[in-house]
């Protein structure tokens, strides 16, 4: 129950899960003297979503540092999870590819040959 379960229109969040389930509350009404019970049942529609990854943050290293990539992943189901880790194909920095353009590889040139 998100809120006082005394109130007259409590709320509450409908929990993660895998599966569709039915909860059931009962309310119990009374005026100091009589009571009357009744219950009410909320249908949760459930699916699978899918995890989210929370990788630790970029850092800066020294050469010969052992690293260690922590990312911990999340599921709003608690489903266990599997990691997979990749590298991506390094990419360049834009002022390493101006500087290359700037110098384009000198062609080889003939050599006179000797007479
Ligand atoms: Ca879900
Ligand atoms: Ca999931």
């Amino acid at each position: 129950m998100r809120s006082d379960a005394h109130a007259g229109s409590p709320t509450f969040t409908a929990p993660e899960g895998l599966t569709n389930t039915a909860i059931v509350f009962q309310c119990s009404v009374t005026d100091g003297t009589n009571t009357t019970v009744d219950t009410v049942t909320i249908d949760v529609n459930r699916d699978n979503d899918a995890p989210t990854a929370k990788p630790a943050p970029n850092q800066t290293v020294d050469e010969n540092d052992v690293v260690t990539l922590a990312g911990p992943g999340v599921d709003p189901e608690g489903q266990s999870l599997t990691y997979t880790w990749t590298q991506p194909a390094a990419r360049r920095s834009c002022s390493a590819m101006r500087t290359q353009a700037r110098r384009p590889s000198p062609l080889p040139r003939a050599s006179p040959t000797p007479r």
